[in-house]
């Protein structure tokens, strides 16, 4: 696959996946979610990644679905439109990030709108310049967060803050995303290229299966009762306990050395 309206790069072991169209703050149309989706893809494959970077080119993160697409203006028929985009384009971009066993960290530089907030909070970490902005702007244009913004929102900030989110569509700035828990981190905007950098290196270096194991059980958390996660805990368990790397940190342990992972 051709890229143009993303920027695939492989540096080390860390991908890194850049949205390309500046002109439009990085919104989000069909060949582009497409484009996406196929670099997600590239480096899930790839065994030589072992953490991918995803951010925006320009001044901006996203700023969601590309309001100016033919599809959307077409009258009869949006709705089904609308339905079909989230099915063919968006689902399977958001599906490709949570089943992908590498740690994904956004990189988010002024605004993430609408299905841009979503894309970013659907990364395994989210890390943003103080003049980032986090913007539910699906209710300014009279429809209801999707991208699993229902989802992820209550579990990040809690019911009483999405709801509010959702329903106000106000702005949150960077620095009171990380103190609500939308984020993880707000660095200074100097700082934002290089932090995320840093962030992909030690993920990179670190133990990889255990970590898709780690987004597999958080994935699932919630969705059954305590007893069925405590299970589904002991079952990832068995299989982190059977990789290199489990081998590497007992032994490191015993030889009061540093573990080195290989992610195998
Ligand atoms: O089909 C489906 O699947 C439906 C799915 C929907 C999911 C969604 O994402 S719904 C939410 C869609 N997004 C929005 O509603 C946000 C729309 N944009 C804005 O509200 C503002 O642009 C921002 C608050 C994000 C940023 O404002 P500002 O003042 O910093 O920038 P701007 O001047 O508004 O935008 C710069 C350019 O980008 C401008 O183009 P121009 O005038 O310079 O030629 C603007 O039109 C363009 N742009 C910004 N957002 C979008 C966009 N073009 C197309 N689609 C956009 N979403």
């Amino acid at each position: 696959m051709s890229f143009n309206l993303v920027i695939l790069e492989r540096q080390d072991a860390i991908g890194k996946i850049t949205l390309n169209r500046p002109e439009r703050l990085n919104a989000l149309c069909r060949p582009l979610l497409q484009e996406l989706r196929g670099a997600l893809e590239a480096l899930a494959e790839d065994r030589s990644v072992r953490a991918v970077v995803l951010t925006g080119e320009g001044r901006g993160f996203c700023a969601g679905q590309d309001l100016s697409e033919p599809a959307l203006h077409e009258g009869a028929g949006i709705d089904e439109e609308v339905a079909l985009s989230l099915d063919r384009y968006y689902h399977p971009v958001l599906l490709a990030i949570a089943d992908m066993e590498k740690p994904v960290i956004a990189q988010v530089q002024g605004v993430a709108a609408g299905a841009g907030c979503n894309l970013a909070l659907a990364c395994d970490i989210v890390v943003a310049g103080e003049s980032a902005t986090f913007l539910q702007a699906f209710t300014r244009i009279g429809l209801v967060p999707d991208c699993g913004g229902s989802w992820i929102l209550p579990r990040l900030v809690g019911s009483a803050r999405a709801k509010a989110l959702m329903l106000l569509a106000e702005e949150v700035p960077a620095s009171e995303a990380e103190r609500i828990g939308l984020i993880y981190r707000c660095l200074p905007d100097g700082e934002l290229a290089a932090g995320a950098q840093a962030l992909a290196q030690r993920l990179a270096q670190g133990p990889t299966k255990a970590y898709g194991l780690i987004k597999q059980a958080l994935k699932e958390s919630g969705a059954e009762g305590y007893g069925a996660q405590l299970d589904l805990e002991r079952d990832l368990q068995k299989q982190a306990a059977a990789s290199g790397d489990f081998r590497e940190g007992i032994t490191a342990f015993a030889a009061k050395r540093p573990p080195r992972f290989s992610g195998s």
